[in-house]
């Protein structure tokens, strides 16, 4: 018996020579609310294991994670892996109500995924209500062992989380919003790694990032904010982008860095200024009128071997609409398409989508004005069920969704001229249907209803490519013309600009029901979120796995 053991060891050790072994990785989330003191008001918030942000979690490529969260508050719970592809484990996908129902107080769910063909820096969050405004951390995927980084490894690393925080409960701000049916306050304060730093009159210090003069420090980046798109600075210093949502791009040097909710970020900052501490800035990016927390966060970057009071280095903050900024670094962005990270986008579309995303205005007579606003794609404001959608997809419920949502809007209008005076959505429940492997194109088309906004759009389940952008309408006879089929970034979630649009392309190589929806919290709450289903492929590893036994129920 131990003989044949052996034997199957070596086997396994001598017959691939290559195999490098991938490991499993347990983790535990205790959702606790915690009196938090880093932060201008001591209250409490929900927290993962009491801290904020929360755990990191690390693991290599290839690697299985295993989460098991406790709900130990009194509001429902789920966790997204924010960019984690769930190759057929859509169950540990975590929206409430698209891919598993809340796990309610005091119990528990396991997430168990494998982190397949992805590397980088990702985010998990909460997926439920306006919860991952506290509940939030970085997702580390190093390479497999003995795999390099593509470009010269830095000497260490730092992780940096942008967030947002309000004197007042989150959910309370939410509610008397949906009650009013006006626009949610902003938030109070920016903050990097949970401090907001001395610009909003805390007693907080700020994030202090400590650097040693000559060394390259990877700067993981990840806006985990609410509501804000965000710019990111550091005086005196330039980054080199390497990679964004876990893909690698092509390098390219700026010296700000704008990030929308969900994205991350890699950035190297080489330590090659003069001994000494630098502002690190966030601000915020909004080239419309809508309210954002207009607050400056700082925090310092200092050098071994400063003073004891050295002259503090500032930065020039970008102005709020600094639109050429954004244009920019969005137009810096290709991916590396190397030789091991080939660019794989699909050249022939099944499905060629067009979505209309943006606000629209309902009647609500308990509202004030007896108006309520709400957000849509293709006029349809997405309504969530009461069981989930993954459930009723497998469990073959019937009544819990429609098939019909609308591959194009269902009615042409100029989408970034002068609205319609008929600015009603629908309500819907409704799924996109998708075969194994098809392949689409979404044409993500703002409007000007209310008013045009930048929508950073996220797209569950899989990575797209951004093949092509533009200002006013989408022009399907002469924009394709212009599309970068060869080396377009890799994400999966994207500013769609404002009063202009955003193509992008994926194939849908993953079966399940993946959400898509606008990355700013306050419109995915107004309605601006749809699915797709992906049916099962023939082949044995084209099907969703069966749902765990702990998977909760509604
Ligand atoms: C948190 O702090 C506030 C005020 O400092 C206090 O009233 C409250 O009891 C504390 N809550 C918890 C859960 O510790
Ligand atoms: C995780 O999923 C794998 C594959 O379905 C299964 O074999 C394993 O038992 C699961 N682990 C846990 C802890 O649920
Ligand atoms: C939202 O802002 C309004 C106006 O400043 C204020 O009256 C209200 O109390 C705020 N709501 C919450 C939940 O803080
Ligand atoms: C900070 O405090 C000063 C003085 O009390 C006040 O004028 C200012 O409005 C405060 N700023 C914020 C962001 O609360
Ligand atoms: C309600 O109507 C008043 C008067 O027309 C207007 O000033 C205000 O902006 C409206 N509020 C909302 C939330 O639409
Ligand atoms: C759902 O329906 C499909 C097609 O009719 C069938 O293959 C499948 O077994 C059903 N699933 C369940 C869980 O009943
Ligand atoms: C749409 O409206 C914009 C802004 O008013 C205008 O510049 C553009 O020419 C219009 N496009 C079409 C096709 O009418
Ligand atoms: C949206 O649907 C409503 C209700 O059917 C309709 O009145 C409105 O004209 C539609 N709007 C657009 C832009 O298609
Ligand atoms: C649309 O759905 C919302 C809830 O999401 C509800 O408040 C509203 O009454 C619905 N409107 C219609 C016309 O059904
Ligand atoms: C998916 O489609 C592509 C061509 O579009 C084909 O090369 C590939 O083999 C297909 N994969 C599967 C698993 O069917
Ligand atoms: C299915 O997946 C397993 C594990 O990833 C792999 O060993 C096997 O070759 C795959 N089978 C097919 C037909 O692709
Ligand atoms: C928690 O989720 C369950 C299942 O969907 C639901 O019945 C219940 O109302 C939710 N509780 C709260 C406080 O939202
Ligand atoms: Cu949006």
């Amino acid at each position: 018996m131990v003989s044949r053991f052996l034997a199957l060891i070596l086997l396994a050790a001598f017959s691939c020579p290559t195999h490098v072994e991938s490991i499993i990785r347990h983790y535990k989330f205790d959702l606790v609310k915690k009196n938090t003191t880093k932060l201008c008001a001591s209250k409490p918030i929900i927290t993962v294991n009491g801290k904020f942000p929360g755990p990191t979690l690390y693991a290599r490529e290839g690697d299985t994670v295993i989460v098991r969260v406790v709900n130990h508050v009194r509001d429902n719970v789920t966790i997204h892996w924010h960019g984690v592809r769930q190759l057929r484990t859509g169950w540990s996908d975590g929206p409430a109500y698209i891919t598993q129902c809340p796990i309610k107080t005091g119990q528990s769910y396991i997430y168990n995924f494998t982190l397949t063909g992805q590397r980088g820096t990702l985010l998990w969050h909460a997926h439920i209500n306006w919860q991952r405004a506290t509940v939030h951390g970085a997702i580390v995927i190093l390479p497999k062992r003995g795999v390099v980084y593509p470009y010269t490894k830095p000497d260490k690393e730092a992780i940096i989380i942008l967030g947002e925080w309000w004197k007042s409960d989150v959910e309370t701000v939410v509610n008397q919003a949906m009650q009013s049916g006006t626009p949610p306050n902003v938030s109070d304060a920016h903050t990097i790694n949970g401090l907001p730093g001395p610009a909003t009159n805390c007693s907080s210090k700020g994030y202090t990032l400590h650097v040693e003069s000559g060394k390259k420090y990877l700067l993981r980046i990840i806006n985990a904010a609410l509501n804000e798109e965000l710019f990111f600075k550091i005086a005196g210093h330039k980054f080199t982008i390497v990679e964004v949502d876990a893909s690698y791009t092509k390098p390219f040097k700026t010296d700000t860095i704008f990030i929308g909710p969900g994205q991350t970020t890699n950035a190297i900052l080489k330590a090659d200024q003069q001994i000494g501490k630098y502002i690190i800035a966030i601000s915020p990016f909004m080239d419309t009128i809508v309210a954002t927390d207009n607050q400056i966060s700082t925090g310092i970057l200092r050098y071994k071997g400063t003073p004891k009071f050295p002259p503090t280095t500032l930065t020039t903050i970008p102005p709020r609409n600094a639109t050429p900024i954004t244009t920019n670094f969005l137009d810096s962005l290709k991916s590396l398409n190397s030789k091991e990270y080939p660019t794989k986008v699909p050249l022939t579309i099944d499905h060629s989508l067009l979505f209309a995303i943006g606000v629209g205005v309902n009647p609500c007579s308990t509202c004030v004005n007896g108006t309520r606003v709400v957000a849509d794609i293709n006029n349809v404001s997405f309504v969530m069920p009461t069981t989930a959608l993954l459930q009723a997809h497998y469990y073959n419920i019937s009544g819990v969704f429609t098939y019909d949502f609308p591959g194009k809007p269902p009615n042409s209008y100029n989408y970034t001229g002068t609205p319609p005076v008929n600015m009603q959505t629908i309500n819907g429940t409704k799924v996109y249907k998708l075969a194994y492997n098809d392949t689409v194109q979404i044409v993500l088309q703002g409007t000007s209803i209310i008013a045009p906004e930048s929508h950073p759009t996220h797209l569950h389940g899989f990575n797209f490519y951004a093949v092509g952008k533009g200002l006013g309408n989408y022009d399907p006879k002469n924009d394709p013309k212009s599309f970068n089929l060869v080396d377009p970034v890799e994400r999966n979630t994207i500013s769609v600009p404002t009063a202009g649009w955003t193509a992008i392309r994926f194939r849908a190589d993953n079966p399940g029901v993946w959400f898509l929806h606008c990355h700013l919290e306050v419109h995915t709450t107004w309605g601006l979120k749809m699915a797709f289903l992906v049916e099962n492929g023939k082949g044995p590893n084209e099907s969703i796995l069966p749902p765990p036994s702990d998977l909760p129920k509604c």
